[in-house]
């Protein structure tokens, strides 16, 4: 069976003049950029959850799409037809997105295993592999109050239990990272929530999974995901700082990295380039879920990236830590309700690339032109050597009133578009 007629052979890079929509006009995976292809420097993977499972469905309204497949196993035929027909080099999953629950814990297990099998070989036969994988403790009604932050040890454990075995799936795989997002670990009002014994209880949860990762050698990068709301009017990973800030307190600092969302950023009332630098400065930042939100919607709307001057300053701070190690960027994007056909996906995941690639351009051409580097550096003085406040006084004493300059901002701002424009 065929899933995506409408795309006969695998995408091709065919340059900017190219009218063809199913065709690259600035993402080519094997270009060098810097000594290292642009497959290499992106490292995409499309997200099993919006892509394969999406439905369309909104608060408001059923869903619309329309997918020829349906049972697991033909989901994920489609899932590997499309990635080798996209040419993306990674897939990200939730357990429950593979195949649904059973009606017992066991069953449960079983079907996962079952279809854990199947995608082993779908990955051996086309070379695509697994960048993250992680467990649904959200969508289940017994999750209502959170997984490990619940009041009731059962569904604490419940939880636990569902994540050995999607850390199990996920090391079978392959995977090259495991990731934690909160879900519904916050709270809705504080006047039901002992929030100490919450913290406690996530720590905890995550110290297990350090163990049997361990025990079972999985070597692949432990990921926490922040989010500041939705579903929780609260959630505990809020934002970068505060998921680093939690991490060091419960000693977890070391076993951890974040994965940062574009759309999560804005709904921390942060940019994105925030959210990547506070990881990034604490030696954290791991991976990316790459979307973004609307300025007019206050929702993690999950759509596709196409803003450059967003890929840009993704890219610069990619860049600026040397690049992807274990991590890449995920799509965890879904297409709008009324792109209901497959075709839309193959536009959607395109313009995404396309946009991450001439993103990863400029942000090179910015590091080989320098003046916004210069510029920067010429801002600060020299690094601050005072030892004592003894000592700033007989400095101000001495030297008196500090000259004010400008903070230059528009001339910034001009040099990212003069860049911007000359990059092909
Ligand atoms: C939801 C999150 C979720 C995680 C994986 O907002 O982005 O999709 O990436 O659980
Ligand atoms: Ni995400
Ligand atoms: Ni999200």
């Amino acid at each position: 069976m065929v899933y995506f007629p409408e795309v006969t052979a695998p995408i091709a890079y065919e340059g900017p003049a190219s009218r063809n929509p199913f065709a690259f006009k600035h993402y080519n995976p094997g270009a060098q950029i810097g000594g290292k292809s642009m497959a290499e420097h992106l490292r995409f993977a499309v997200c099993y959850w919006h892509t394969m499972r999406g439905t369309g469905g909104d608060p408001f309204g059923v869903g619309t799409m329309n997918r020829p497949w349906s049972s697991a196993r033909e989901t994920m035929d489609a899932a590997f037809e499309f990635m080798a027909k996209l040419g993306v080099g990674f897939w990200c999953f939730h357990d429950r997105d593979l195949v649904e629950e059973g009606n017992s814990f066991d069953e449960s297990c079983r079907k996962l295993d079952e279809i854990v099998a199947y995608a082993e070989q779908k990955q051996a036969e086309s070379g695509i592999k697994l960048l993250w994988g992680t467990a649904n403790l959200f969508s289940h009604p017994r999750y209502q109050a959170g997984a490990a932050t619940n009041p009731d040890p059962h569904v604490f454990a419940y939880a636990a239990a569902q994540v050995r075995h999607a850390m199990d799936a996920t090391h079978r795989l392959g995977g090259k990272g495991y990731t934690f997002w909160g879900g519904r670990e916050g709270y809705d009002t504080l006047w039901n929530t002992d929030m100490k014994r919450e913290l406690d209880q996530l720590a905890k949860f995550l110290w297990m999974a350090v163990d049997y990762a361990r025990q079972i050698g999985f070597t692949g990068q432990f990921y926490i995901e922040p989010k500041p709301m939705e579903p929780t009017t609260h959630q505990y990973d809020s934002d970068a700082a505060s998921c680093l800030n939690f991490l060091r307190e419960y000693g977890l600092i070391e076993h951890f990295k974040l994965n940062i969302e574009t759309n999560h950023a804005t709904l921390a009332g942060h940019s994105m380039r925030h959210e990547l630098q506070v990881a990034r400065y604490a030696g954290a930042l791991g991976s990316i879920d790459a979307n973004r939100g609307d300025e007019l919607i206050g929702w993690d709307t999950d759509q596709f990236p196409t803003n450059l001057y967003l890929t840009t300053e993704i890219m610069l701070e990619v860049l600026a830590m040397g690049g992807f190690t274990t991590g890449g960027l995920n799509f965890d994007a879904k297409i709008r309700r009324q792109s209901f056909e497959t075709s839309d996906l193959f536009h959607a995941h395109i313009g995404g690339m396309d946009a991450f690639a001439i993103g990863l351009k400029v942000a090179h051409a910015m590091h080989e032109d320098g003046r916004i580097k210069e510029l920067k550096a010429a801002r600060y003085g020299a690094p601050v050597a005072f030892a004592s406040l003894e000592e700033c006084e007989s400095f101000v004493r001495a030297n008196g009133e500090p000259i004010v300059r400008s903070g230059r901002q528009e001339l910034f701002e001009n040099l990212v578009n003069d860049v911007l424009m000359s990059v092909r």
